[in-house]
C-alpha cells in the first residue's frame, strides 16, 4: 500500500516533507497547496475513495475545523496524521492524531515522528532539518545559521519540484554532512549581489503609515520578501511592523514584538507571532487600503 502526503507549497518547510518521503523508499502520492486551496481540496479529497492508501499525511498546513468534523466521520479517519505549528491550528489539539506544536515547524515534527518509524536519518539529514527550522521559524540570526538563508534562496532559484529533486539526490549521496554544489555556489554568490540590490530598491520606495495604529513601513516587491522585511526593521527603528505587498501573491507581515497573526487576522490572514500574511483579494484590498499614509521615507 501507498501513502499520500498533503503540505504547503510555498516554502522549504512545506516542502521539505516531501524529500523525506522520497528517502522512505515507500510508494506515495502528494499534493502541494497553498494556505487558502485546504479547505477547497481537502472537501474533495474526502469524497475520493482513499482506500489504497496506508497512511495520510498533512505537514504544515492549517486544517479548517469544518473539515476536521467531515474527517471524524470519515471510514478512512484512521490513517490520518497531522502534523503543523502554525497558531491557527491551535483549535485542533484535541485531536490524538493531530501533532501541533509552535516551537517546531511542519518539517521538525514530521521528520521526529518518521525517524522513529523509518531508517532515514544521517547527520547531513538532521543538520538540514534544523536548517529548515531556523528558517521557518525566523531563528537563524541567533542561531547563527548560515546555511538556512542559503535553504531559502535555493527554493526560489531551482522551485518547488527542482528543490524537492535536488534534495533528494543530495541525500540519497551524502550522509555526512549537508553540501552545496559549485554550480550552486557561484549561482548563490550572483544572486547574493542581485538581492543586494533588490532590497536596496524596494527600501527607497518604502512608504510610511500607520496601520491600525501601528507605526508601519510598506514596500511592494515580489521576491525576497522575508530579507527585505527584516531589512526595513533593521534599518528602520521607527517602524514596528514591516509590510511587503507582493501583488501577485500576498501581503506579508513581519515584526520584532508586535504580534503580526492578530494584525492579519483583521484583514483575513493568519499567521505567527513574528511572521503573518494575507492573500490579495477584493476583501483584503478594500480594508488594507483604509490606511492613514504618513508620506515617503
Ligand atoms: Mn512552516
Amino acid at each position: 500500500m501507498k501513502d499520500y502526503l498533503i503540505s504547503h507549497i510555498k516554502d522549504v518547510d512545506g516542502v521539505t516533507p516531501v524529500v523525506l518521503m522520497n528517502l522512505m523508499n515507500r510508494h506515495f502520492d502528494y499534493k502541494l497547496l497553498d494556505i487558502y486551496e485546504v479547505e477547497e481540496f481537502m472537501n474533495e479529497f474526502l469524497e475520493q475513495d482513499l482506500s489504497c492508501y496506508e497512511h495520510i499525511y498533512i505537514t504544515d498546513l492549517t486544517v479548517p475545523e469544518s473539515i476536521y468534523e467531515k474527517l471524524k466521520k470519515h471510514t478512512c479517519k484512521d490513517k490520518f496524521l497531522i502534523f503543523d505549528h502554525h497558531k491557527t491550528h491551535m483549535h485542533a489539539k484535541k485531536y490524538s492524531f493531530v501533532t501541533l506544536d509552535m516551537n517546531e515547524c511542519g518539517t521538525t515534527l514530521f521528520y521526529n515522528y518518521l525517524k522513529e518509524l523509518y531508517d532515514i536519518e544521517t547527520p547531513a539529514l538532521n543538520q538540514y532539518i534544523e536548517s529548515v527550522k531556523n528558517l521557518d521559524l525566523w531563528l537563524f540570526e541567533q542561531e547563527e545559521d548560515k546555511i538556512s538563508p542559503i535553504l531559502d534562496s535555493l527554493f526560489g532559484l531551482y522551485g518547488e519540484l527542482r528543490y524537492i529533486d535536488e534534495m533528494t539526490k543530495r541525500f540519497l549521496a551524502v550522509k555526512e554532512e549537508f553540501v552545496l554544489t559549485p554550480f550552486e555556489m557561484e549561482l548563490l554568490k550572483l544572486e547574493e549581489e542581485g538581492k543586494n540590490r533588490y532590497i536596496n530598491n524596494r527600501e527607497l520606495r518604502m512608504i510610511k503609515a500607520k496601520l491600525k495604529n501601528i507605526p508601519v513601513g510598506i514596500a511592494f516587491a515580489e521576491k525576497y520578501r522575508s530579507e527585505l522585511c527584516h531589512e526595513l526593521l533593521n534599518r528602520h527603528p521607527e517602524i514596528d511592523v514591516a509590510v511587503v505587498i507582493n501583488m501577485g501573491g500576498g501581503i506579508s507581515f513581519r515584526s520584532r514584538e508586535v504580534d503580526v497573526s492578530l494584525l492579519a487576522k483583521e484583514f483575513g490572514g493568519g499567521g505567527h507571532k513574528l511572521a503573518a500574511g494575507l492573500p490579495i483579494n477584493v476583501e483584503a484590498i478594500e480594508k488594507f487600503l483604509d490606511v492613514q499614509f504618513q508620506g515617503k521615507i
